[in-house]
């Protein structure tokens, strides 16, 4: 649109023909079926695209590099456990198309650079390691050995090894984690910064403190038992479709599903099973039995008045709500809390939630009789100022029923990156713990740096300060996936060198250091074949399943290394060949890694032998056996006064949601099919109500400013979308709103970007 201002070049427009239509109602079916294998074919070619998924989440196939929901433990569909965004993610990585050193030198960084980012993931794979020399427009080739002696020597030449800074996105395997976080810590470092820190570090955080284990408590076949399911602030039609062949299941047995979220998600509605035939030719599972239409950031309202309301139910009918036995056996802090509660005042809570009360109550007396509760939640808990606290109200509730540490119950964060569970398993984390590093220490004789690291926003606070010098990320898209986006291209801008691991061109090899690489590596989808043995990795899914994946596509370019291979060639290049660590012997066989891996972290006994058996093994979990590794042995009840965003008059407050194409940054297509939004992404969902008080009409374009600590922020261009949001919320889509995030409006405690409440006020332009 001609009246479009392009915005900065780390944020560009795209091409606007907005096309919006009713919100659909229900998801999947066969309609989904289709979409995902238009999009495989056009990607792959249909001989790559048939062999590849046939192999898809099958018991010694690939695992879906979409998200980590697990596979049944018992059963498979003759087709695989597959769903459309899992078959899109596939599509991606086995595209036939590749990105060579013609490709740029035809093209500047300049150029690439004002490219949206569906064009630019559209390019294809990379396939050859690529140098951007200080002041250089155009990236050009270099072999391995000068890329890797050329990190090397920036590493050495640096004061301090804590001016490197280590990212890890959640696709890496086991295998590359457990080398990569080795080498880090050789080298002195704990900056091992990773996505989680934007993710479920507030899950973390809350878990591990109530309930001794920074992990989900349930497994797959305890939906297949419980009585109550909440979603809370998660979309899985989109993110996590196959959960919801999970829910149709639970519910047959008799569940009752209640969701939480402030848009009501067509996959929480209802849902087509396209691995049920019954459901392509007709008829489809409703989900949501009551829908929590709750504002955005108002959970921790609501679930503390809901569990008021528990105790309120219980003082007038002792024992018939509460599990007086598990609470006086299992847990502390009951007595503190349920004072807490009864002075609350519960009117006051429901206006916070944006929920009537007599709704709450609603619920509360369902729940009245039920023992086994589930509770499943993602980012639109996550990302918040108060996010630890409302997940330890959600801890609370499970708590005052009993609903942990037996069969249907539990806690369930709902993962995202197919391994990024497995990643901190392994050590990924800026902030190990003691009992890891001790076993580094012991297995690979050296001293293992024991100060804290930083974590992502630490990290850019470091690299804009100038205090870090070297960036080296292990796949993702820091500078898109990352809050405050010019602020982050200053970051990374500030630096000597950026190096990228990547599958993918994305905007972190456009806005980079004053030097750059590319180092392409070897996808999940493809055969990885080292020392002439075929390799295969393991990851470790939502649900605590550790399982191996194997690559059965030829490498989309000779010249590929896989991520082992490139980290036990880095630290060749730091430390030498005769170094104490048998690098390269690690990387000509995974399992002398998986030895490795044994011997320095628990769970992992007879590691090669039992990730070769179909299905892979559970790993320990003290919460699902009602065992709480807690300080006092006992699981805690949090008490914690409310502290809700809100935004004062005349302003909003704002989520940064996924749509229905794109993977985190990377964007498949430009729809949101179920929402009913087409062809444009830089869209502003707001209510009717809202628009009419501000007087916008639908499909106005605006501009969505704020203001933080005296730092003005301004994303241009976003067009207006009357949708069912509640009064003074509105949604923008993540990676496109990301400039609007400030770096210092962070969750307590777990330091994760705010990007779910972000205040910001429209402006028409
Ligand atoms: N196809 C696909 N799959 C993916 C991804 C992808 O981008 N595409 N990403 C992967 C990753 S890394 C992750 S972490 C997960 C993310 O999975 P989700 O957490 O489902 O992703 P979001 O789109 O961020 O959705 C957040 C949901 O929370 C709701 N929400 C926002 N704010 C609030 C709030 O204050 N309260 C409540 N109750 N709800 C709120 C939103 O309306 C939305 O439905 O998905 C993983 N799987
Ligand atoms: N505003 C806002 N910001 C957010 C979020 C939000 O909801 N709102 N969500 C946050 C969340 S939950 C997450 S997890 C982060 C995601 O942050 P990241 O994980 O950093 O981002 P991705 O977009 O998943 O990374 C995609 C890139 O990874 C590379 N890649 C893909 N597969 C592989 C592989 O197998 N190996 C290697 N080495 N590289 C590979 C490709 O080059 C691709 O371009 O973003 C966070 N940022
Ligand atoms: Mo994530």
């Amino acid at each position: 649109m001609s009246s479009f201002t392009p915005p900065a070049s780390e944020n560009p427009i795209q091409a606007s023909k907005l096309d919006l239509s009713e919100p659909k109602k229900k998801a999947a079916g066969i309609s989904a079926v289709i979409e995902s294998a238009k999009h495989v074919m056009a990607e792959t070619g249909w001989l790559r695209g048939a062999k590849v998924l046939t192999k898809l989440n099958q018991k010694g196939g690939i695992d879906c590099p979409g998200c980590a929901w697990p596979d049944p433990d018992d059963e498979r569909s003759r087709l695989g456990e597959y769903c459309e965004n899992g078959v899109k993610a596939i599509a991606e990585e086995a595209t036939k198309k590749s990105l060579d050193a013609h490709f740029f030198s035809t093209h500047s960084i300049q150029e690439i650079a004002s490219w949206d980012d569906y064009t630019i993931g559209k390019k294809g794979r990379l396939t050859q390691p690529m140098y951007l020399a200080e002041g250089a427009n155009h990236y050009t080739p270099l072999p391995w050995e000068e890329a890797f002696a050329m990190i090397a020597s920036k590493l050495k030449s640096l004061d301090d090894p804590n001016e490197a800074v280590f990212y890890t996105s959640g696709r890496t395997s086991n295998e590359a984690a457990f080398l990569y976080q080795l080498f880090v810590r050789k080298f002195g470092t704990n900056n091992l910064p990773d996505c989680s820190n934007m993710c479920h570090e507030s899950s973390g955080r809350a878990l591990s403190s109530t309930v001794g284990i920074g992990k989900g408590s349930v497994t797959l076949d305890d939906f297949y038992h419980t009585e109550v399911i909440f979603v809370i602030g998660q979309n899985p039609g989109t993110n996590h479709p196959r959960m919801l062949s999970a829910l149709a299941r639970a519910k047959e047995n008799g569940a009752i599903i209640i969701s939480v979220n402030p848009l009501k998600e067509a996959g929480l509605l209802a849902f087509d099973d396209p691995q049920k035939l019954s459901t392509i030719v007709g008829g489809s599972a409703s989900l949501t039995d009551h829908y929590l239409q709750v504002r955005i950031n108002g959970d921790q309202a609501l679930f503390k008045c809901l569990n008021s309301l528990l105790v309120e139910i219980d003082t007038n009918e002792p024992g018939s709500t509460l599990d007086h036995k598990f609470i006086s056996e299992k847990t502390n802090g009951f007595e503190t809390y349920s004072k807490h509660l009864q002075e609350q005042d519960k009117i006051a809570l429901a206006e916070l939630a944006g929920i009537e009360l007599d709704q709450i109550k609603k619920i509360a007396h369902l729940l009245t009789h039920k023992s086994k509760i589930i509770c499943c939640w993602a980012m639109g808990l996550t990302q918040h100022k108060n996010a630890v606290n409302t997940i330890k109200e959600v801890v609370n509730l499970l708590l005052l029923k009993g609903s942990i540490g037996k069969k249907g119950a539990g806690t369930c964060p709902v993962r995202g990156h197919s391994n990024v569970q497995g990643d901190r398993t392994m050590g990924i984390h800026e902030r190990p713990p003691k009992r890891l590093l001790d076993a580094l220490a012991s297995r690979f004789d050296f001293s293992p740096p024991r100060e804290h690291g930083y974590d992502v926003v630490e990290a850019i606070k470091a690299m804009h300060d100038g205090k870090a010098k070297l960036f080296l990320a292990m796949g993702g898209n820091f500078l898109s996936a990352t809050p405050d986006t010019k602020y982050t291209a200053e970051a990374l801008r500030n630096t000597a060198l950026s190096v990228q691991i990547s599958t993918k061109l994305n905007r972190s090899h456009l806005v980079t250091g004053r030097e750059a690489l590319i180092l392409p590596c070897l996808g999940r989808t493809e055969k990885d074949i080292q020392s002439k043995q075929e390799q295969f990795v393991s990851v470790e899914n939502s649900m605590g399943v550790v399982h191996s994946s194997s690559g059965v596509l030829p490498p989309v370019s000779a010249l590929l290394k896989s991520e082992v291979r490139i980290i036990s060639d880095l630290a060749e290049a730091v430390f030498g060949s005769d170094d104490a660590v048998e690098w390269q012997k690690m990387a000509d066989d995974y399992d002398r890694i998986r030895d490795a891996i044994e011997d320095c972290i628990p769970g992992f006994e007879q590691y090669n032998q039992r990730v070769r058996e179909p299905g892979g093994f559970y790993l320990p979990n003290g919460a699902r056996k009602g065992v709480f590794m807690t300080p006092s042995s006992k699981a805690e009840f949090t008490t914690e006064e409310c502290a809700i965003t809100q935004a004062s008059s005349g302003q909003f407050i704002m989520m940064t949601i996924r749509s229905h194409d794109q993977f985190n940054t990377t964007i498949y297509g430009l729809d949101d099919r179920y929402r009913g939004i087409k062809k444009e992404r830089r869209v502003v969902l707001i209510s009717k109500a809202d628009m009419a008080s501000l007087g916008l009409k639908k499909e106005q374009v605006v501009d969505l400013e704020n203001e933080h600590n005296g730092i003005k922020r301004i994303a241009r261009t976003f067009t207006i979308v009357p949708y069912d949001i509640p009064h003074g919320c509105i949604a923008t889509y993540f990676p496109e709103a990301n400039v609007l995030v400030p770096i210092d409006s962070v969750a307590d405690e777990s330091n994760t970007p705010a990007s779910k409440s972000i205040i910001v006020r429209i402006i028409p332009s």
